[in-house]
């Protein structure tokens, strides 16, 4: 028997070379992103009824979150044109990512995350990787104003969405979505925070559309946290407030951009509650041991809440990206489950635990 390459990925940058920017092979920084699983959530037709449901797992990803498909690109690039050092602010886990991308290129990382609203997963990878992580006593706007203040006057390159190569890079989970299905989907669900995430879905879907690859386009269905919902409310949001860490945002990079396509595919731009984000985290590892973490789940929050709501018709396929993996963040996990049951080493004990 023959050893065959069956089934290996390249990383997202050489898969879909076609698609995206050139990078000299030898600048390409890759930790075999992508590919990641298109799941059907066959336990939730108590919910959604016949609406096909289908999870694009990022948290499968290599940081455990999508930020990686857009980190290869910023990375790569930024090591292309010479760069020593990348920065970023972040929620969590562009940072995780960037360090980790930033470290397998050889380049030194400064992450800067709101101290106190960052989960410890992510912070522990950004720590691991050797960035050097500043804690800011403020929140991930201030932040990021103080990172394009420095990206503007020192050579330190930003990594953040801002950066288009990263939206380069995130557009191809629509790509894979597509191809795993063979069309694009009625509806794609997203978790909004900085909007980079559906500004690049939706470029990937018309990359697609316009090479005649898929012959239909999805709306696109964009979440944010009651709390941190600035493109709901229409302006940015001073102090802004959820569990879900990850989209504590109070002024989008990518406002536009998620805006654009909301028009462009007749979608919309909402907002779930803290405790139907909860819900929705709770429901998808309980009935479908899928493992997300809290922000994530705003897209099956908003996908449950259209359901409700009436949007969704028999028939539909609906994606959501549950965009980071739920053990990047253990105290939402252990604060929103029941507590284990301590008992003494006795089989006795434990029998009656179990009702046995
Ligand atoms: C799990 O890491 O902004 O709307 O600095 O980590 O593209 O910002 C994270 C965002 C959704 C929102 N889900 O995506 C950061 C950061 C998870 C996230 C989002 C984030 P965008």
């Amino acid at each position: 028997m023959q050893l065959t390459r069956k089934g290996l990925w390249d990383g997202v940058i050489r898969e879909f070379r076609d698609f995206l920017p050139e990078i000299k092979d030898d600048a390409v920084t890759t930790l075999k992103e992508g590919n990641t699983p298109l799941i059907e959530a066959v336990n939730l037709k108590s919910i959604f009824g016949n609406v096909r449901v289908l999870l694009k797992f990022e948290g499968l990803n290599p940081t455990g979150s999508f930020k990686d498909r857009g980190m290869t690109m910023a990375v790569s690039k930024a090591r292309e044109e010479g760069a020593r050092a990348v920065i970023c602010a972040s929620t969590g886990n562009t940072s995780a990512s960037a360090s980790a991308y930033a470290a397998a290129a050889g380049m030194k990382a400064y992450v800067l995350v709101p101290d106190g609203s960052i989960a410890l997963g992510k912070l522990s990878q950004a720590m691991m990787h050797g960035a050097m992580v500043m804690q800011i006593k403020g929140n991930f706007d201030e932040a990021l104003s103080i990172v394009k203040e420095i990206t503007a006057n020192y050579p330190v390159k930003m990594v953040n969405s801002i950066n288009p190569f990263r939206i380069e890079g995130q557009k191809t989970g629509a790509f894979e979505v597509c191809e795993h299905l063979g069309h694009a989907p009625t509806y794609h669900f997203l978790p909004v925070g900085n909007a980079g995430n559906i500004t690049a879905y939706w470029k990937g879907y018309r990359e697609y559309y316009q090479n005649d690859i898929i012959s239909s386009l999805p709306k696109m269905m964009g979440f944010q946290a009651e709390g941190s919902a600035p493109i709901v409310l229409g302006h940015p949001v001073e102090n802004p407030q959820t569990i879900a860490t990850a989209i504590k945002i109070g002024n989008p990079a990518s406002w536009e951009g998620a805006l654009k396509a909301r028009e462009e595919s007749g979608g919309i731009i909402d907002a779930v509650s803290d405790s139907e984000i909860i819900e929705a985290y709770r429901v998808l590892s309980s009935m479908e041991g899928i493992f997300c973490e809290p922000a994530s789940a705003a897209s099956i929050a908003g996908a449950i809440k259209m359901k409700r709501n009436g949007v969704l018709n028999e028939g539909d396929t609906i994606v959501c990206t549950l965009t980071g993996h739920g053990l990047k963040d253990p105290d939402a996990a252990i604060n929103s489950s029941p507590k284990p049951v301590k008992v003494q080493a006795d089989i006795k004990k434990i029998l009656k635990i179990m009702k046995l």
